[in-house]
């Protein structure tokens, strides 16, 4: 098996971005420091006294965990240090943090998806998302760099802390991905150009609120439910509940993941920024698609950083028939 690095991949496709001069190539070198540290964290998080809850409520109104105050702080404090960093916004703080005004990038970042899966050992990961600024390089970033549009991303990504550590991100030009191989500290390439299964093998979401999605949805899922039952393979349920290890698991074994809104709050729970586009524009790189229902999640325009929606990712026919579904759909009150 020939060894090829991350630094060496990115080195040999530099050229991929237009413009590049090594600026972007130094940006994923500190993710994947951050990632090779909060795996290590991780590991011997229960024996280090950092699990549990820090006592505070974030933007989101969700109680932050140790992990999670760690994580944002170490990626804030590597970006501080790189001078193409314009600035950085998260899904954890209020507002962006303006970096470097020299700098030609900003960066989105969920700095530890799924943390209330930590406490039981289950796997949580990292999603970032990279954009060319749109204000002068010299002037202070302002918030309009950061809500460009899902369309507007030059790379996007996500580290799963699971089994292994793996790195997985687009540019553009196929999804790569990498593992953590922790005796020579290298992440090494091992899933390059993966297109994800047009077959579905698992569906996950979780169904609690049920009783409370659009009646198209509730109508699709009960269909589905009973030609799933009839199929002579049959597709499983599988879900994490932490978003970066149900795609990946989906990106790889085919399947069909959803987070809907309910009929009064259509939006759902999944951030458009830190979730939505980049795991957007990774599926659609692996050949398969992302809706929030009816409309492409990279069409959606961005009105605010920590704006929600709701979220399909799965094989581009399946979504089309979920499509269908809200469009050809009856309201009860018009019958
Ligand atoms: P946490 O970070 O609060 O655990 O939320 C994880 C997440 O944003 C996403 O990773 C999951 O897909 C989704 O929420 C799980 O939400 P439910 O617990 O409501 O199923």
């Amino acid at each position: 098996m020939q060894l090829i690095t991350l630094e060496q991949f990115l080195s040999d496709r530099q050229q991929e971005i237009e413009g590049a001069t090594g600026a972007f190539s130094k940006i994923l070198r500190d993710l994947s420091l951050g990632a090779k540290l909060i795996s290590f964290y991780l590991r011997r998080a229960a024996l280090s006294n950092i699990l549990g809850e820090i006592g505070l409520t974030n933007i989101q109104g969700e109680s932050v965990q140790k992990l999670d105050h760690l994580s944002n702080t170490l990626f804030r404090q590597l970006f501080a240090k790189n001078p193409h960093i314009a600035g950085f916004a998260s899904e954890e703080d209020d507002t962006f943090t303006p970096l470097s005004p020299d700098g030609k990038y900003v960066i989105l970042l969920d700095p530890l998806d799924g943390s209330s899966n930590i406490d039981v050992g289950v796997p949580v990961g990292t999603i970032f998302s990279i954009y060319r600024r749109r204000t002068p390089v010299g002037s202070p970033c302002a918030e309009t760099d950061f809500l460009q549009g899902g369309r507007a991303q030059v790379a996007a990504g996500y580290i799963l802390y699971g089994t292994s550590t793996l790195l997985f991100y687009t540019t553009g030009k196929g999804v790569h991905g990498f593992t953590l191989e922790p005796a020579a500290g290298d992440f090494i390439l091992s899933h390059p150009d993966i297109k994800m299964p047009e077959k579905s093998s698992y569906y996950s979401f979780n169904d609690n609120q049920l009783h409370e999605w659009h009646p198209a949805l509730q109508d699709f899922i009960k269909a589905f439910h009973q030609e799933n039952r009839q199929s002579s393979k049959p597709q499983s349920l599988r879900y994490v509940g932490s978003l970066v290890a149900d795609f990946h698991r989906n990106l790889l074994k085919g399947g069909f993941f959803m987070y809907p809104g309910t009929v009064a709050k259509p939006e759902g729970k999944l951030r458009l920024l830190y979730e939505a586009y980049p795991m957007a524009w990774l599926i659609e790189e692996a050949g398969g698609a992302a809706t929030n229902g009816v409309q492409p999640i990279l069409d959606i325009q961005p009105t605010g950083l920590h704006q929600r929606t709701a979220l399909f990712l799965g094989p581009r026919y399946f979504l089309e028939k979920i499509a269908q579904a809200f469009q050809s759909h009856v309201p009860v009150a018009k019958i």
